[in-house]
C-alpha cells in the first residue's frame, strides 16, 4: 500500500510542507489544472508539477484526474481528436514518472452533494446527500459547486450539453466509454501506466442524465471491455458504498485479488434509510462501512497500489475547499495507518 494525498496545487491552502508530515506519506495525488478540458498539458506544467511535489521529498506518481471531454462521452465526431489528446497526456505522464492515472466517465456532472456543511451532532461540517434536496435541485441555477467540478460552463452551454445527452441512453453511453477505452489503454500499457475509472457518485443516475459505472454488474462489463491489467479501477469505497445494495468487500475482494484496482480511495459514509447520506468520519462506527474489514482484505491480497484517504469533515475550526481540508484527512491516514501497520505485524497471511 502506497499512501497518498490529495493536493490541488499551488493555491491549495493545505500546503506539500502540512502534508509531508503526516507520518508514512509518500505520494502526491495532483493534476495540471491551468488547461481547459480535453487540450493536452503542457511539459513545463507537468514538470513544475514534478519538481514542487519532490522539491517537498514526495513522489509525483498519481494523477487525478485527467478529465475526459464531454464529445467523448457523447460519442460525437470530434471525440476523435480529444481523444488523441488524451493519448498525448498520457504518454507526457508516464514520461514523468506516473503510474496511475484517475479519470471518470460520469456526464457533466462529477461527484455530486446536496448540501457542503451540514452540522454534524460532535460540532463538525459534512458534505451530505439528501434525496428530498437534490430533487428541489436545478443543475441549471449554479448553486453549488464542488472541487473538481468543471465550473467553466455558461448557463447556455450548461443548457445546451444536457440537452444532448437527452438522447444519450445507458447503452450508448457503454459504447463510447468502450471506443475511448480501445483508443487509450494500449497507449497506457506502453507508457507504463495504470488507468483507473472513479466510480459514479453516487451511484446511479441524477438530473436524468445516465451513469453506469455504478455496482459490481458494471463493474465487471467495464474490466471486460478491454480486458488488460492497465485497465483498472479507482476504488472508491465512499461512491460505492452510499448504495446498500453494494457489497463492497465482496467487490474489493474480487477486484483486488485479480489485480486490478490501482488505487483506492478510502472513506466512510453513513446511509440513511431513505437513500440519502451523509459523509462521516473514517473511523469505523461513524458510518456505515467497517474500515478495518476493508484494509484487511486488501492486505490479504497483497494490495501494492495507491490509497488515500478521502473526503473529510471540516473539524478545529478549518476553512478550505469542501472535503479537502488538511485536519480531518490527515486524521483519516493516520487511522488508515494503524490499522496497515497492525496487519503488517501481527495479522493477515502476507505477514
Ligand atoms: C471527489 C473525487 C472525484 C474524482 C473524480 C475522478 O472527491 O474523488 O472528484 O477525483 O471523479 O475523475
Amino acid at each position: 500500500m502506497k499512501l497518498s494525498f490529495r493536493w490541488y496545487g499551488a493555491d491549495d491552502p493545505v500546503t506539500l510542507e502540512k502534508i509531508r508530515q503526516i507520518p508514512n506519506m509518500r505520494s502526491i495525488v495532483t493534476a495540471v489544472y491551468d488547461v481547459p478540458v480535453g487540450e493536452v498539458w503542457s511539459y513545463e506544467s507537468i514538470q513544475r508539477l514534478k519538481e514542487q511535489v519532490e522539491a517537498a521529498g514526495l513522489v509525483f506518481d498519481v494523477v487525478e484526474s485527467v478529465p475526459v471531454h464531454e464529445d467523448i462521452k457523447l460519442g460525437k465526431p470530434s471525440r476523435d481528436k480529444y481523444i488523441r489528446h488524451y493519448q498525448e497526456n498520457i504518454r507526457r505522464l508516464g514520461k514523468a514518472g506516473v503510474k496511475c492515472i484517475c479519470y471518470n466517465f460520469m456526464p457533466v456532472f462529477d461527484w455530486t452533494r446536496t448540501q457542503l456543511d451540514q452540522r454534524l451532532s460532535d460540532g463538525s461540517t459534512a458534505l451530505v446527500y439528501y434525496r428530498e434536496q437534490l430533487e428541489k435541485m436545478d443543475p441549471l441555477s449554479g448553486e453549488l459547486s464542488l472541487p473538481g467540478w468543471d465550473s467553466s460552463y455558461q448557463k447556455d452551454e450548461l443548457r445546451a450539453l444536457l440537452e444532448e445527452y437527452r438522447s444519450i441512453s445507458h447503452e450508448d453511453l457503454w459504447e463510447n466509454l468502450r471506443y475511448f477505452l480501445e483508443a487509450v489503454i494500449p497507449v497506457a500499457e506502453e507508457a507504463g501506466v495504470n488507468m483507473a475509472i472513479h466510480p459514479d457518485d453516487p451511484p446511479w443516475d441524477i438530473f436524468g442524465l445516465p451513469r453506469i459505472i455504478t455496482n459490481k454488474q458494471n463493474l465487471d462489463r467495464f474490466l471486460k471491455l478491454v480486458d488488460s491489467p492497465a485497465n483498472g479501477l479507482t476504488f472508491c469505497t465512499g461512491s460505492l458504498g452510499c448504495s446498500a445494495q453494494n457489497d463492497i468487500y465482496e467487490m474489493i475482494e474480487e477486484y483486488s485479488r485479480m489485480g486490478r484496482i490501482h488505487f483506492m480511495h478510502v472513506r466512510n459514509v453513513k446511509r440513511l434509510p431513505d437513500g440519502s447520506f451523509e459523509e462521516s468520519a473514517h473511523f469505523s462506527s461513524c458510518g456505515s462501512l467497517d474500515i478495518p474489514r476493508i484494509m484487511e482484505i486488501l492486505h490479504r491480497n497483497g494490495f501494492s497500489g495507491y490509497l488515500r484517504p478521502d473526503h473529510g469533515r471540516m473539524i478545529w475550526g478549518e476553512t478550505g475547499r469542501p472535503g479537502y481540508g488538511l485536519y480531518d484527512r490527515a486524521l483519516g491516514a493516520a487511522y488508515l495507518n494503524g490499522i496497515w501497520e497492525t496487519l503488517e505485524k501481527y495479522g493477515g497471511e502476507e505477514a
